[in-house]
């Protein structure tokens, strides 16, 4: 059997946990294979409103397995307040959720270096989500990590004082102001590694590999985007891992050839939340109107996402990095009123008009080029059918597929389960 995955195309907050939950019913497995609490991955149903940090977006289908891989980052902290976020939907946890034991463990240095990091940069920070997220990597391929399987070992403790003791010197190396009391943060991480203790540790890459024997289906879970990418994002203002396709295989231990269906989730329009370069953005009205109507605010750290028109130069290139089999359009809903709408085509690079994503594409190197489409009135929001669609809008989503080459199976027109159109 095959592995189908699902990708964010843009800066992340595409909508993947929405079009998880609604596709979970068809997979066995719901696998997430990179990043870390960092993602907020935001489900609706049944008028209930979750947000998602590690676990995966299968976890409230009875009939699914959630995994975390040995991609992830775990926070023992953030899993906890997530397993008490979960605890009133009644679900059968331990038997329903499995982590690899080589998935890396954020501990409480890890967030507190990456504030440090960020606070040494002043203007140049990256715009972190403060989770430790970077640190923890940095470990992980420095080879100082240590992994959730470390806590079934006798000497864990001794194993985190020695890496903890090592942060400690790093962070007076950044010499900048952090008010912080390691005893209780340490009294609070032991005490969720305690609970973090109680669910299943599997070795995932062989668990996942016997259940395609078996013939189960697999759905890998991607988190933030492509365009945040360690090697093909926007660098340094990117996430510490691969968000990519190949991100799936090195962190499922899954092999490339048992890849088959690459499903690209991307919004009707762009957010970016945190620094660096966005071409596409708005300082104007519409960027305002983006922000308000579609509630662009971060899942995990409150923060006012930054707002812009559809970028295909950027989409293009996350579709080819990934091997985009199937687009899965996000938040259509959100730009019914706009009398025009822009999306950028190519871009005005030294000169040249270049329809590809160059080194550098920080503002005063690039200027987007746009195309305007003709905008629609109507609210999308009720609607259950390709075919009532208005016109301008089918007309907005004909052009997207020709330019990427690529068809539009799935239109989402609103946050619930339900407001989603196939194609
Ligand atoms: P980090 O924390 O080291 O991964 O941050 C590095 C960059 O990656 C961005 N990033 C994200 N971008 C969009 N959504 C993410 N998740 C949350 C959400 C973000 C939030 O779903 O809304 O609540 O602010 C996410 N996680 C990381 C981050 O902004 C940095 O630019
Ligand atoms: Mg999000």
């Amino acid at each position: 059997m095959t592995v189908d995955l699902l990708l964010g195309l843009q800066w992340g907050d595409e909508g993947k946990g929405k079009i998880v939950d609604v596709l979970t019913s068809k997979y066995d497995i719901i696998a997430r294979f990179q990043g870390g609490p960092n993602a907020g991955h935001t489900l609706e149903f049944d008028g209930i409103k979750h947000v998602l940090r590690t676990i995966p977006s299968g976890i409230f289908h009875k009939d699914s397995i959630n995994l975390i891989g040995n991609g992830v980052v775990i926070d023992p902290v953030v899993f906890q307040k997530e397993l008490e976020g979960l605890a009133k939907f009644n679900i059968d946890i331990h038997s329903r959720l499995i982590i690899s034991r080589k998935a890396h463990l954020i501990l409480p240095t890890h967030r507190l270096l990456d504030a440090a990091s960020e606070a040494s940069k002043g203007k140049a920070k990256i715009g972190s989500t403060l989770k430790g997220i970077g640190p923890t990597y940095m470990d992980k391929t420095g080879r100082n990590g240590l992994r959730v399987g470390d806590i079934e070992l006798a000497d864990f403790k001794d194993r985190y004082r020695a890496l903890a003791d090592k942060h400690e010197a790093m962070i007076n190396f950044y010499n900048v102001d952090l008010q912080y009391d390691l005893q209780e943060l340490e009294e609070e991480f032991f005490e969720s590694v305690e609970v973090l203790k109680t669910l299943q540790f599997i070795d995932s890459e062989e668990y996942l590999n016997k259940a395609m024997k078996e013939g189960k289906t697999i759905l890998a879970e991607g988190a933030q985007g492509s365009l945040l990418d360690i090697d093909f994002g926007t660098y340094p203002f990117v996430t510490s891992s691969n968000t990519t396709a190949a991100g799936a295989c090195t962190g499922l231990g899954i092999a490339p050839n048992r890849v088959k269906e690459v499903f690209g989730i991307f919004k009707a329009y762009t957010t970016r939340v945190g620094s660096g370069p966005f071409p596409t953005e708005l300082f104007d009205a519409d960027g305002e109107t983006m922000s308000r109507v579609g509630n662009e605010f971060g899942a995990v750290t409150g923060r006012a996402r930054r707002c812009g028109w559809l970028d295909l130069v950027a989409l293009k290139y996350a579709v080819q990095v990934n091997g985009v089999t199937q687009l899965y359009m996000m938040k259509g809903d959100v730009l019914s009123g706009f009398e025009t709408l822009k999306v950028c085509t190519a871009y005005e690079y030294k000169g040249e008009t270049i329809d590809h994503l160059p080194y550098n594409i920080e503002p005063e190197n690039v200027k987007p080029l746009f195309v305007e489409k003709k905008g629609w009135k109507a609210d999308l929001t009720a609607m259950t059918t390709y075919e009532e669609l208005p016109s301008e809008f089918k007309e907005y989503i004909e052009f997207i597929e020709q330019e990427l080459e690529v068809p539009i199976k799935v239109i989402s027109v609103g946050p619930d389960r339900k407001q989603t159109i196939i194609k």
